[in-house]
This record gives structure tokens, sequence and C-alpha cells, in this order.
């Protein structure tokens, strides 16, 4: 796991390195939702797969900007699913992205999840890994080197709601859930990058991000391999909680590799008022 951990800081060099220099326009190419992909989308999946595709560990690669598994080692352990760049639509306007890593065993169940790992590319590169019953946060130096700050660990109840997917399409309970949260105090903080947003829920304490099921798009957006299950347990580890609405996502287990799932990340208070508003 441990060299798993070491590529992944490699590869976070060399993107943060691709952000700062490389064209930020759009390639002529479509990922597996249809959307354009942009150069940086392109070359930061090359990079991780250059990386982890060199340790003897990893059996397979599932990248977000792919439609298919890749095969590396035979005899490799683990199974990585990535987004190599989430939120990259953001680069040109210059706010912080990130790159997201679940490492798995046998198949890519939220059960069966063994760590996870986020970069954020901001002001500073920072790098959050969940593992061994703990999360830990790391920061890059001016040497290249990824220094330990501190542990991640959530209070109860947080100040900041960060509620995604569009308003006019949002369900009539999830509407009343948003606007109660306002009610009870919270701040908005959403930036339209999950790494960046949730990163900042987990500094700051808690507070709660949600992106629901909606009437153009039942099953929500973000993706349960790639973006979903690793925050559920970066949450978890740090003391929070992660549901679909009802059910704790680590729980789920998607059909095909890009299914997607509605999902809520917070402290206790702010996903006990989830369940309310979503439980009958
Ligand atoms: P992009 O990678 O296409 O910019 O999408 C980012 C993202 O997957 C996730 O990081 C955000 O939380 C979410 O989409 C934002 O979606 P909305 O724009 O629908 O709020």
């Amino acid at each position: 796991m441990k060299e798993i951990f070491e590529a992944i800081k490699k590869s976070a060099i060399r993107i943060r390195y691709a952000i700062e220099n490389d064209d930020t326009g759009y390639s002529q190419n479509q990922n597996t939702t249809g959307d354009v992909q942009l150069k940086l989308d392109i070359k930061s999946d090359l990079i991780i797969e250059e990386e982890l595709s060199q340790i003897a560990s990893v059996k397979e690669l599932a990248s977000e900007e792919k439609e298919h598994i890749e095969k590396i080692h035979e005899d490799g352990k683990y199974l990585i699913g990535y987004d190599p760049l989430d939120g990259s639509s953001l680069v040109d306007v210059n706010l912080s992205v990130g790159s997201i890593f679940g490492i798995y065993e046998d198949d890519y169940s939220g059960k069966n999840l063994k760590a996870s790992v986020y970069v954020v590319y901001g002001p500073r590169v920072e790098l959050v890994i969940g593992y061994d019953g703990e999360v830990q946060l790391y920061r890059l130096d001016s040497n290249d080197k990824f220094n330990f700050i501190q542990v991640i660990n959530l209070n109860q109840k947080g100040k900041l709601n960060s509620p995604g997917g569009t308003q006019n399409c949002w369900h009539p309970h999830h509407k009343k859930l948003i606007e109660d949260i306002f009610l009870d105090g919270y701040r908005l903080r959403y930036s339209g990058g999950m790494v960046p947003d949730l990163h900042q829920i987990l500094l700051k304490g808690g507070g709660l991000f949600s992106y629901p099921a909606t009437s153009d798009n039942e099953k929500g957006k973000l993706r349960m391999t790639f973006e979903v299950f690793p925050f559920a347990q970066i949450f978890e580890l740090a003391g929070g909680e992660a549901i679909d609405g009802e059910r704790r996502l680590l729980d789920l287990t998607p059909l095909h590799i890009h299914d997607t799932t509605p999902c809520f990340f917070g402290s206790n208070e702010e996903i006990k008022k989830v369940k309310s508003a979503y439980v009958n």
C-alpha cells in the first residue's frame, strides 16, 4: 500500500506542474459520459497510469476518463479507481481542483475499499489519506516533499453547507432540507469542485455536502467508484457519515464501473437531518 501512496505523490507533483504550465483548452475527445475532455484531463490520466502501472501490487486501473478497466499486473492485489482531475473545468478560472483515488481489493464495491486518497491543487498542494483507521493530511513543500501536518477529525456539528445539483431540479423534500439547514445558520460554500468543497468541510470541522437525486438525474451525478466511495471512507474515518439519503454509501456496489449515486457527506448532526428528511 505504501508504494501506491508514493506513486500517487509522484503523480500529484507532475499533475501540479501540468496545471501550472500546460494548455487549459479542450481536446477532440469525449469521455464515457459524453463530456469533451480537456487536454489536462488526458494528461493527468496518462501521468497517473504511468506512475501506478510501475507498482507490482496494482492489478487493475479504472479511470473516470476511460470507458474500460485496464489490466496491469495479473498477480497484483489492488484495483485502483481514480478521477485524474476532478473539477477540471475550474482550471481556466483558477479555482482549486483535485485528484481522487480509491484502492480496492477483489472488486469495486464500497465494502472492498481498503484505502482512499485525494489531492487538492489549490494555492498549496495538499494530500489526504484515509487508511488504517484514520485520516492524515500532508502538504507539499518547495523541495517536492509531502510533510505530515495533522490527523483530521470532524466535530459533531459543522457550519458549512455545500448543496450540489441544479436547484430547479431538486425534489421538494430536498429543497426543504437545504432551506432548513440555512435557516439553522449554516453558510453557503460551493465552488463546483467536490475535492476543495469536501476538503473545506473536513478541515473546518464539519458541515454538509450534498449531491442529490434530481428530476433530470434520479441517480445523481457523482460516480461511486472514483468519487463517492473514497470520500465516504474518508468522512467515516474522520468520525462523520456518508449516505445516499437512506443507506450507507459504503454498503453499495456499482453494477457498472461508471455508475453514479446520490450522496451526502457530513458530520453526525447534519446527516441526522438528511435521514429525517429522506427516510419516510
Ligand atoms: P467537472 O469535473 O465536470 O468540472 O465536474 C465536477 C464535479 O464532478 C464535482 O467535482 C462537483 O462537485 C460537481 O461535479 C459539480 O456539479 P454541478 O456543476 O452540477 O454542481
